[in-house]
């Protein structure tokens, strides 16, 4: 467990939520090599590296989403830049902390544009941040590649903001099946979800649908604030319904603090967690009493491929557990830049670009390519939407202990 993670657990086990600094990269270099100021243009300067810029969460509670994002970008610098990066020239990732809310999100992507000179952002973390900082780097005509990012509606943010993280509607329903296909005695569900945060929100209308197609009954929807930490209220509430089936639209610590609190008070039936909770992360929140939880997913480690057997095996080197969803994710947008990159670069050499152009023609590359990522392959809508084929679900296998668990993937 490195720094950042152990800090986070220890914050959630003691429910103390203290922003403090970090020891990650949040700013300037990712620590790779000293670089020089004027390193950060991508134009004129022939021969230094290219800077793409990871817009993040790199502090506050996000941050049990973001770190997985840093930690798959940086194994896809390493990775492609030991490849040749842009034919001969490296890249440089440029990291800036978003942290958990819209005016991080802003501030980020306004540094990463103006003062860092990236030519296209992986970030931000949340749908919720999407909605406010992806507007910015679409007007200032800076590709945008949203690594986590699953609401309705992003891709149609602007001309300049794509995904690499297929929407809730292709993802969410896939996790009901399961549950029916392990329990296909399930009547009755109870609906819970943050109605502060855009994710949330979008999710768990899918949810919500697919329950309703699956011929189920949507016995209750509780609210709840992704700040919260007591859900005793709610919970009460719902299980006088007697619910054979849960479902959890929030973040991690909420999401943990929620499945923690319905096991506690005798809930014993099924519980889905969407996207926000698809995060080992978790395990220091609700600990034993993760376990069984079923998510959804756009990754799986098992996914054959040289590129997926070369990022599984990075990843496990480093840290010793099979790679999540999101630091495969993030791998995939870096990736998706590198390659396109490498294309805009064939016909004009990028290091001798303007940077304006430069981001103008990676924009346009971006959305005309086909990739093939530890995700499988992907390409884009020309609005900007993922095309991704495989999905799975994964549910949470605990450790008797309550410490260590992993994610065991469905058949
Ligand atoms: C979104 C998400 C987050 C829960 C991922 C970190 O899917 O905000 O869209």
């Amino acid at each position: 467990m490195d720094m950042v993670n152990h800090r986070l657990s220890g914050l959630l086990a003691t429910g103390v939520w203290l922003l403090t600094g970090c020891t990650q990269p949040n700013s300037g270099t990712t620590g790779v090599a000293p670089e020089s100021p004027n390193q950060t243009t991508t134009g004129s300067n022939t021969g230094t590296a290219i800077a793409i810029g990871i817009g993040v969460a790199q502090t506050s509670n996000v941050a049990l989403l973001g770190q997985e994002q840093v930690a798959g970008a940086k194994l896809a610098e390493k990775y492609f830049n030991d490849q040749g990066g842009i034919n001969g020239t490296p890249i440089r990732l440029v990291f800036q902390d978003t942290a958990g809310d819209e005016q991080g999100a802003i501030n980020a992507f306004q540094t990463l544009i103006t003062k860092d000179k990236v030519v296209g952002i992986v970030g931000p973390t949340l749908s919720q941040q999407a909605f406010s900082a992806d507007p910015i780097a679409d007007r200032a005509k800076v590709p945008v590649l949203g690594p986590s990012n699953t609401a309705k509606g992003i891709p149609q943010i602007g001309e300049f903001v794509a995904r690499v993280s297929a929407p809730v509607a292709v993802v969410a329903p896939n996790s009901v099946k399961a549950a029916l296909k392990l329990d296909p005695k399930i009547k009755k569900v109870a609906v819970f979800f943050a109605q502060n945060d855009a994710f949330s929100k979008s999710e768990t209308e899918i949810f919500q649908q697919t329950v309703k197609d699956q011929g189920l009954e949507v016995v209750t929807v509780q609210k709840f604030q992704t700040t919260d930490t007591d859900f005793q209220t709610q919970v009460t509430t719902a299980l006088n319904l007697k619910p054979d089936l849960v479902i959890i639209s929030g973040l991690a610590a909420d999401g943990g603090n929620l499945v923690r609190q319905l096991r506690e008070l005798g809930y014993k039936g099924t519980i889905i967690g969407g996207n926000g909770l698809n995060t080992s992360n978790i395990f220091s929140v609700c600990k034993a009493l993760c376990d069984g939880i079923l998510i959804a997913q756009a990754y799986s480690p098992e996914h054959p491929g040289t590129i997926n057997k070369a990022f599984r095996d990075a990843y496990f080197e480093q840290y010793k557990k099979e790679p999540p969803q999101f630091s495969a994710q993030a791998f995939a947008g870096v990736q998706v830049f590198v390659e396109a990159l490498k294309t805009v670069d064939q016909k004009a050499k990028v290091a001798q670009k303007p940077l304006g152009d430069l981001r103008i023609s990676l924009n346009q590359q971006v959305l005309a390519g086909n990739y093939n990522t530890p995700l499988g392959e992907i390409s884009f809508t020309p609005e900007g939407e993922i095309v991704q084929k495989e999905f799975y679900v994964a549910q949470i296998k605990m450790e008797p202990d309550g410490k260590n668990g992993k994610f065991t993937f469905l058949k």
